[in-house]
């Protein structure tokens, strides 16, 4: 790429990169020169599968997408934070509390990072989580139906980005706050600058249901007013043990360079939530008042629920020593992660000119000989050389994240220097460097984050895209590139552009998440929504009030009733419509003309609900949004909404 400074204005790494003589600037455009073999190695021919499924974080976008790889094909936008007209997310009646929070509905967020379910280490294809970055929130994706089934806020929190990293046997899922604030159960109104005394840090440990995948704030850890950023679990010799990076130890409360940087090194936070877990039995958490949303989707009534929480368990680590300590890690720590044994931790300082490699067996020594540099608010500092296992030295600019091939190789993206670097975790010794396009954020290696990596293939999300499609004028696609790993060197093999910023992914065999019970349709007979029509007889039109509530049914292609008359100005119509096919992949959609809430897509046995006020008097359409067979066309009908008092009958 061009000069390094052009897309990441930090004078300080700038001079940084002139001490160091590093050579950023590349050939523009050299990763076309792809060899020959490249395109054989992404070609998945039509109608075939692909080898893994991908989950990539749609940033600003809100959702979750879903691609093949080796071929980059898309195969399903998942709503999760965001309103989805496609979907009717956020629309219907039924998926409309998925979204509410302590503040009301919320129908947008920023979704950074996906974490799948893992049974001991190993991806299980049941869950995938994601994190909300702006209203704190974590959500669960059910892989059966590749629906968002839980959304729980998180209080004392602003803004969830150390998350939704988890455990090894997905016992946790954590969220550590991006912004410590004052806690909620104290008065917020309080001068900025008094940051230093009211502004507080949080992570939330999530408990994870082993059955039926449902999620709880088991505790959250009160730490001092510094941010976190990212996190790992431990894992094998290291399981009971997460991983925290954190930056602004200042606690500056402007993070223009001059305060945030002020330190040589930030943090690593160690927490032993084993020990917490004993803390908490023994009493030592405190209960504090707080409000949160906790919301549901219940299968059987395809109907979601929400509900108020007020309290939430707290451990004050500053009290309890022995459950955190801090690693001092160079130069506003980014990505941390941990290797497929759970011995190496790697830190990522952005600023940093090496990445550092910690030792959990060198951690645990130095906490037994309490090998400390003093405290920091009440938290031991552990020595960094004595838990350092070594660093890798010159390796790029701007190191972020790290993934993992099992095979005993790192491999670390670097934002400034826009390139994958893979390197030995034994002897810390570059391996081989390929250039990416451009200014890379995270990578993904299928299971590159457990104890078992699949290392075929490599993906790097860019964070600028620049000349590498057709230009759409200002804005570009954010971009994905996959790289062949499985020989000693790294050969880039395609690129495919994403859905919003996709920040972190994770990917898996497709056979993991196949056959795992994946559902096809849902029952008519066990459709249990309270307003099912689950036949044409059933099929009515009930006032109550002035509420005014159709019972459709759905089926190729009418609907029943398709001509309604006698509503009048001043009612709320709820359209219920049922899908009646119980054939695969055949939904109806739904829609009224002027209808605020957009489209139902109701899938085979499903009910769902569009809630419609009219505005005025007059004749209204409605028909079916998604083409369903050779007369979806005449999928249609007519409501007649009349004056508010006119005597005009209801008739259907
Ligand atoms: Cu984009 Cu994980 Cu939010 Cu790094 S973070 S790049
Ligand atoms: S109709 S197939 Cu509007 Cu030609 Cu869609
Ligand atoms: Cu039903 Cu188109």
């Amino acid at each position: 790429m061009e000069t390094t400074t052009k897309y990441f204005k930090l004078p300080l790494l700038a001079t940084a990169m002139l001490a160091l003589g590093f050579q950023a600037c590349k050939p523009k455009n050299a990763g076309s020169a792809v060899g020959g073999d490249a395109a054989a190695k992404a070609y998945v021919a039509p109608g075939k599968h692909d080898e893994f499924y991908n989950f990539v974080s749609g940033g600003f976008s809100g959702q979750m997408s879903v691609y093949g790889l080796p071929s980059g094909r898309l195969m399903r936008v998942i709503p999760v934070f965001s309103v989805d007209p496609e979907k009717g997310w956020g629309y219907s009646e039924e998926t409309k509390p998925m979204l509410n929070t302590s503040h009301g509905f919320v129908p947008w967020d920023d979704l950074h990072h996906v974490e799948m379910s893992q049974t001991n280490g190993e991806i299980d294809g049941k869950w995938v989580f994601g994190n909300a970055n702006n209203t704190p929130r974590l959500a669960r994706i059910d892989l059966k139906t590749f629906k968002t089934a839980e959304i729980i806020e998180l209080p004392n929190s602003g803004g969830n980005h150390s998350s939704p990293f988890g455990t090894e046997n997905s016992e946790y899922i954590v969220a550590g706050t991006r912004f410590s604030v004052p806690p909620d159960d104290v008065n917020g109104d309080v001068p900025i600058n008094s940051y230093k005394q009211n502004f507080k840090g949080h992570i939330s440990f999530v408990s994870v249901n082993k059955e039926n995948g449902e999620m709880d704030i088991a505790f959250q850890l009160k730490t001092p007013g510094v941010n976190f950023d990212l996190a790992r679990a431990g894992k094998a010799k290291s399981h009971g043990w997460f991983f925290f990076s954190c930056y602004n130890t200042e606690q500056a409360n402007t993070l223009l360079e001059v305060n945030a940087s002020q330190r040589d090194k930030d943090f690593i936070l160690a927490v032993n939530w084993k020990k917490a877990e004993e803390y908490l039995k023994a009493g030592k958490g405190k209960k504090v008042k707080v409000k949160y949303a906790h919301n549901k989707w219940n299968e059987a009534t395809h109907t979601a629920t929400s509900e108020i929480k007020t309290e939430v368990t707290v451990l004050d680590v500053a009290e309890l020593k022995d459950i955190c300590y801090f690693i001092p890690c160079p130069k506003s720590p980014h990505g941390c992660d941990v290797d497929p044994t759970g011995e190496y931790i790697v830190g990522s300082g952005k600023l940093a000119a090496l990445i550092p490699v910690f030792s959990f067996d060198k951690l645990q020594k130095a906490i037994a000989d309490k090998a400390y540099d003093g405290e920091y608010e009440g938290i031991p500092v552990v020595k960094y050389e004595a838990a350092l296992h070594g660093e890798v030295q010159k390796p790029g600019l701007g190191p972020l994240h790290t993934e993992f091939d099992g095979k005993g190789n790192a491999y670390t993206s670097f934002f400034v220097s826009s390139e994958v670097v893979k390197w030995n975790i034994k002897d810390l010794k570059v391996v081989d460097r390929v250039p990416t396009y451009y200014s890379v954020g995270h990578l993904c290696i299928p299971g590159g984050n457990t104890r078992k990596p699949s290392p075929k293939y490599l993906i790097a999300y860019n964070k600028i895209t620049k000349d590498r499609y057709l230009p759409t004028g200002p804005e570009l696609a954010q971009s994905a590139q996959l790289y062949d790993i499985s020989g000693e060197k790294m050969q880039m093999i395609l690129d495919f552009p994403t859905i919003g910023e996709p920040h972190y992914a994770q990917a898996a065999p497709a056979d993991v998440i196949k056959n795992n019970g994946q559902l096809k349709i849902y029952k008519i007979a066990d459709n249990k929504h309270p307003y099912a029509a689950k036949g044409e007889a059933e099929a009515k039109v009930v006032r109550e009030g002035n509420k005014v509530h159709v019972y459709m049914t759905s089926i190729r292609s009418h609907f029943a009733p398709d001509n309604i008359e006698g509503v009048r100005l001043g009612d709320e119509v709820y359209f219920h419509v049922t899908n009646l096919e119980q054939d695969w992949d055949v939904p109806h959609g739904f829609a009224v003309k002027g209808a605020a809430n957009a489209e139902l897509l109701i899938m085979p046995g499903e009910t769902t609900t569009l809630k419609w006020v009219p505005d005025r008097v007059g004749m209204f359409p409605m028909y079916c949004t998604d083409f369903c067979s050779a007369l979806h066309q005449e999928m249609q009908g007519y409501i007649r909404v009349s004056p508010a008092g006119s005597n005009v009958p209801l008739t259907y």
